[in-house]
């Protein structure tokens, strides 16, 4: 039947339909970005002129190779290509002579590991690396320069990882919930596997290996030991086939206690012969099943999971009876430092130094303990860890986190590459000036044979696979960064805006200019001036009040230390003196209360309210300042927002903004909350030109409850 026909649709009625159904495909173009295609998109380039001189220079790919690897590096770019080009251009073994085209091939290089070379060779254009999984890397740099539209002669380089193992930590549990995920349930669909293999494990691992990432942990630190199970570990291997052919290794995390829960052993002593037997044993079952195995990642007396320190063993003795086990398939042990006791008089900030510290040294050589970039808990702020710099004899991985447990979930939107370039670029001066935590962690300043960076992952089974569309930057940032910690925030925020959002160059600035100021907007509304707020509860919604819980370092007030006299943790020598966990020049440009830059105030100084700070005010007073700070710039980020709309997918636009009206709201409610609470202490009015928060400590309290309620 024909659309229209005269019977059914008189001339009048015929045009109204017509006119509804374009106005319809305007408003809701068929081409709405979803957000599944990430970074990835690979747009036809508008620019005929750019188009034909890329045109010109591609008419093939040759590939001699036959690994999966290989192939999938041809693929991606013939995607690519094709796309962004609008014609075919075929995969072939060979070069076409008289052509220009792509070559990718294998031999040596400079540089390590998994390192790649472009270069231009007369017509071609050259791809090469020692490994197949860089010139994966290198086709993914490629696609990356076209999909920015520049020349290019430009992309001729060469480029190595400055660590090793790149990593993405999945907290995703067996029944499909994600610990502290915020865009939707897990990835890996457990109850299908293995007989389904969704596609979408092919595009998650498209999405890694093209910014360089080469491990994932697929499952939550708090482990489950059914993922050791024989039941499990043919879906853990499923995954891993398809990881494998984009040059990433599988992990798991494991229960330390599998032993005795799952081994049925009366014990899971490290130093126990059966329990060591144990793990030997399930080790090799797990390499016959995923030949290629990374290894295990362990979370161990931390927060009540079991650990050696439940025999009277130390982290060292767990950590190395794992890589015994490993060490015959050169697999690894990741072993956490997040660790800290319910002891009441203690500071938690010390903990993890306390524990480790000692240690140093003493850990096999395929141990690796992952640190979390501060020493607390992945607050908005924090300063680096102490343990950076102080184990020179044990390699120490960075543990970032990109699903913003403390940041907002999926609402705020949050650019966090300034967060992780404040800590990597921060001295330690454990060496002298200049040993920064990023030359720790890439093993330059203490030659670790092995280095390793591991990211939170903040994605899940939403179709943009982060929930708020910007936080998609927050893992290629992370990515980026794993590979070359020298990248600027502002070059990584530009380029992620170029390949997701839009090329047109003012909007490119106007958006990453949000971007780079994002983070410091939520410190301000959220915790300035170097408050945290790590207390149990939703960890969304703003509780300083909150006074009770089964211990002390799991209330607000432990942290903040909000008193008549003043607010913050001394950690000076006159307090927990944390701060001698320090190198003298840190420790010397922390420890005056008079001279602490002031994102570092309140985590090292109890201040009293009336002293003038830095900035010209007093603490009070700079409190409200950045509190009503804070929100005003939400209301920036709106209006920039909303002047990018021309050049950005109008579903991203809309989807975008609707999360900064919501940003809005909370970001006052967290101003209201801290304000009218800590107001409670300092007696003091709310200084002009600000207006006294529109509702009582009550009725904020009230609405927090709403989002506690079970
Ligand atoms: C805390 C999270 C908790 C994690 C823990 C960890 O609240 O869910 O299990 O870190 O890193 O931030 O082990």
């Amino acid at each position: 039947m024909m659309l229209f026909s005269k019977t059914l649709f008189p001339e009048k009625i015929k045009n109204l339909a017509l006119l509804l159904l374009i106005f319809a495909a305007i408003s809701n173009p068929a081409t709405a970005d979803d957000g599944y295609r990430l970074w990835l998109k690979y747009e036809r380039i508008p620019n005929a002129t750019v188009r034909a001189s890329y045109s010109k220079s591609f008419s093939f790919i040759a590939t001699s190779g036959n690994s999966d690897i290989l192939n999938n590096a041809a693929k991606e770019l013939q995607t690519g290509l094709n796309a962004m080009l609008g014609r075919q251009i075929p995969i072939v073994k060979t070069p076409v002579s008289n052509q220009h085209g792509i070559i990718l091939t294998m031999s040596a290089i400079a540089g390590p590991g998994d390192g790649y070379a472009i270069q231009m060779q007369g017509a071609n254009t050259v791809i090469t690396a020692s490994k197949d999984a860089g010139v994966l890397y290198g086709s993914f740099a490629l696609l990356r320069h076209l999909q920015q539209h520049l020349p290019l002669e430009k992309a001729v380089g060469q480029s190595s990882p400055k660590i090793q193992l790149r990593m993405l930590n999945h907290w995703d549990n067996p029944e499909g919930t994600i610990e502290r995920g915020y865009a939707g349930s897990s990835l890996w669909k457990w109850y299908e596997l293995p007989e389904t293999v969704d596609p979408r494990y092919t595009d998650y691992a498209r999405a890694n290996a093209s910014i360089g990432i080469n491990g994932t942990v697929v499952n939550n630190v708090n482990a489950s030991a059914r993922f050791l199970t024989a039941e499990y570990l043919p879906k853990v291997a499923a995954l891993a086939g398809v990881f494998r052919k984009y040059g990433i290794k599988t992990y798991l995390s494991i229960h330390f206690a599998a032993p005795k829960t799952l081994g049925g052993l009366k014990t899971s002593d490290p130093l126990d012969p059966e329990v060591r037997k144990w793990w030997a044993e399930k080790t090799k079952e797990i390499y016959r099943t995923i030949p290629d195995f990374g290894g295990f990642l362990v979370k161990a007396n931390s927060e009540g999971e079991p650990g050696p320190q439940d025999y009277g063993r130390t982290h060292a003795d767990g950590a190395n009876m794992l890589a015994e086990a490993l060490a015959p398939f050169n697999g690894v042990v990741i072993w956490r430092a997040f660790v800290y006791k319910a002891d009441p008089a203690a500071d938690r900030f010390k903990a993890a130094y306390e524990e480790f510290a000692p240690l140093d040294g003493k850990f096999a050589k395929n141990v690796i303990v992952q640190v979390k970039n501060g020493p607390i808990d992945f607050q908005p702020r924090e300063p680096f860890s102490p343990l950076f710099g102080n184990m020179p004899g044990t390699p120490l991985g960075m543990e970032f986190q990109l699903t913003q447990e403390y940041m907002g979930f999926a609402t705020h939107w949050v650019y966090e590459a300034p967060l992780f370039k404040e800590c990597l670029d921060a001295d330690t001066y454990v060496n002298g000036k200049g040993s920064t935590v990023a030359r720790i962690i890439d093993g330059s300043l203490h030659q670790y044979p092995l280095t390793c960076i591991a990211g939170v992952a903040n994605t899940g089974s939403d179709r943009n696979w982060t929930g708020h569309p910007m936080a998609q930057a927050n893992w290629y940032a992370f990515g980026r960064l794993a590979w070359d910690h020298t990248l600027s925030p502002e070059a990584i925020a530009q380029e992620w805006t170029q390949l997701t959002l839009t090329t047109e160059s003012k909007d490119v600035a106007a958006i990453s200019d949000i971007m780079l100021r994002s983070r410091e907007i939520y410190v301000n509304y959220n915790t300035p001036l170097g408050l945290s707020r790590p207390w149990t509860g939703s960890h969304y919604a703003p509780e300083p009040w909150q006074n009770r819980s089964s211990r002390p370092d799991w209330t607000a007030i432990y942290y903040h230390r909000a008193d008549t006299l003043g607010l913050g943790f001394d950690r000076t020598a006159t307090g927990s003196n944390a701060l001698q966990q320090y190198r003298p020049e840190v420790r010397r440009a922390w420890e005056n209360a008079e001279t602490c830059p002031l994102p570092y105030l309140l985590w090292f100084h109890h201040i009293p309210w009336a002293q003038k700070l830095s900035s010209g005010r007093n603490l009070w007073d700079e409190l409200c300042h950045r509190f009503y700070t804070g929100p005003d710039s939400v209301l920036w980020m709106q209006k920039q927002w909303a002047g990018v709309r021309a050049s950005v997918d109008p579903a991203t636009h809309t989807d975008v903004s609707g999360r900064l009206v919501k940003q809005y709201n909370e970001a006052l409610w967290w101003r209201d909350a801290w304000v009218l609470y800590l107001q409670t202490f300092s007696r003091k009015p709310i200084p002009a030109p600000y207006p006294k928060p529109g509702r009582t400590l009550d009725e904020v309290k009230r609405s927090v409850n709403v989002y506690l309620m079970r």
